[in-house]
């Protein structure tokens, strides 16, 4: 058995000082010490799928960052884990528990999940080993781990078993979101614009040294099809993490943070916008580019329609909500939300529909990422 602040000293060393995740009974005493201590910057997640993507965006802000949750919760991660850090090559150091280790009594529920947690990582390629439990063992386990991430630059889990590590108490003072009121209804009941038109007008309001995070689908095609600026990123995949990944960026960095959501990935992933309510990121700013449908793949309908997400955004705590369906609305919620601290949401309902001639990003998920990378460490 090791003390939590072992094993959290010696990643602090190497760098690695910001953690989000879900709690597990056996990572207690890990988790409390990361949630207690100063040197550390935790971001509690809704679920480990949103941590995901909160970690990579705290890794393209320039951090080191540990990914910490309940092997069941590894379920909810595998979807990022597979399509946001595989194509776009972004490490981070995961501790994963091991609930339901074969030959141990668990809940029933954990029983197959204990069976195939280090397969299942194997099998999405995440090298991974036992947490270590004696203090001899952090070093070496640590090193193996930081070896990886530097030249595969990709994951790494260690899999703790119950009882690795020493009791911990908890000091904590919860983020708690305020909803709001700031509430505006530029709406205007009339023609819907194009969402390449949209995309058009954000980028035009838009300040350059602004980072621009961009839902997967025909989103990100349509922007990339538009105008591929290295301020861009394009999701590829991980459907509703592009607001997490904006989260973990803005956290981290002073410079605007544009998300480009999609109704149908907004609403997969609804956590996300208690998160960002809670910790406040003043430079965020939400867009949600509403068509009612799943167009990117054939146009089927979301439930979009009746859903009212200015309103949900204020109950989360951001600190304005905006709706629009025309270009002019658009423009002056954005141009507000640019000029106020947030998180804003901008809703924008919009015609269903994309370019004919659509490209997709030519440059590879990897060289954006880095290409995106660089552009948050530049001079904002
Ligand atoms: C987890 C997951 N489920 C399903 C898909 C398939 N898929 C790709 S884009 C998309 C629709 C996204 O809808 P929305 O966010 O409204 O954006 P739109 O396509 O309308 O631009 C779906 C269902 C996926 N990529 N990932």
């Amino acid at each position: 058995m090791i003390k939590a602040d072992a094993f959290l000293d010696q990643a602090l060393a190497a760098g690695y000082d910001f953690y989000t995740g879900v709690p597990c009974s056996f990572l207690t005493p890990v988790i409390n010490r990361v949630i207690t201590r100063k040197d550390i910057r935790y971001v509690p997640a809704a679920s480990e799928g949103e941590a995901t993507a909160i970690a990579a965006g705290a890794w393209l802000a320039g951090r080191k960052t540990v990914l910490i949750c309940q092997n069941s919760g590894l379920g909810n991660a595998i979807n990022p884990l597979t399509s946001l850090n595989h194509p776009f090559r972004i490490p981070t150091l995961m501790i994963v528990t091991w609930r339901g280790q074969p030959g141990l009594k668990d809940e029933p529920q954990h029983v197959l999940m204990g069976q195939i947690t280090d397969v299942l990582l194997n099998d999405i390629g995440v090298p991974n080993e036992p947490f270590p439990s004696e203090d001899a063992d952090i070093a070496p386990a640590l090193d193996r781990a930081f070896a990886h991430m530097d030249s595969a630059e990709l994951p790494y889990a260690f899999i703790m078993a119950n009882g690795s590590v020493a009791p911990e108490g908890l000091e904590e003072t919860p983020a708690l979101a305020t909803p709001g009121d700031n509430l505006n209804d530029y709406t205007t009941g009339g023609d819907r614009p194009t969402r390449c038109d949209t995309l058009e007008r954000l980028l035009k309001v838009t300040p350059d040294n602004a980072g621009i995070v961009c839902t997967t689908g025909k989103s990100g095609r349509e922007l990339f099809t538009i105008d591929d600026r290295k301020q861009h990123i394009y999701q590829v995949g991980s459907m509703g993490s592009a607001s997490a990944m904006g989260l973990g960026i803005a956290v981290n960095v002073d410079r605007p943070i544009v998300v480009i959501d999609g109704d149908g990935a907004a609403l997969m992933k609804m956590g996300n916008m208690a998160t960002i309510g809670a910790q406040e990121p003043r430079n965020l700013i939400h867009v949600l580019v509403d068509n009612g449908v799943h167009d990117s793949t054939g146009g089927q309908a979301t439930v979009s329609g009746g859903v009212d997400f200015a309103r949900i955004a204020l109950a989360c705590g951001y600190a304005s909500a905006a709706s629009a369906d025309d270009l002019g609305g658009f423009e002056k919620a954005l141009k507000a939300a640019c000029a106020s601290d947030g998180p804003h949401m901008v809703h924008i309902r919009i015609q269903p529909g994309s370019l004919e001639k659509l490209g997709r990003p030519t440059v590879s998920p990897d060289a954006v990422a880095r290409r995106f990378k660089a552009f948050l460490a530049s001079t904002a």
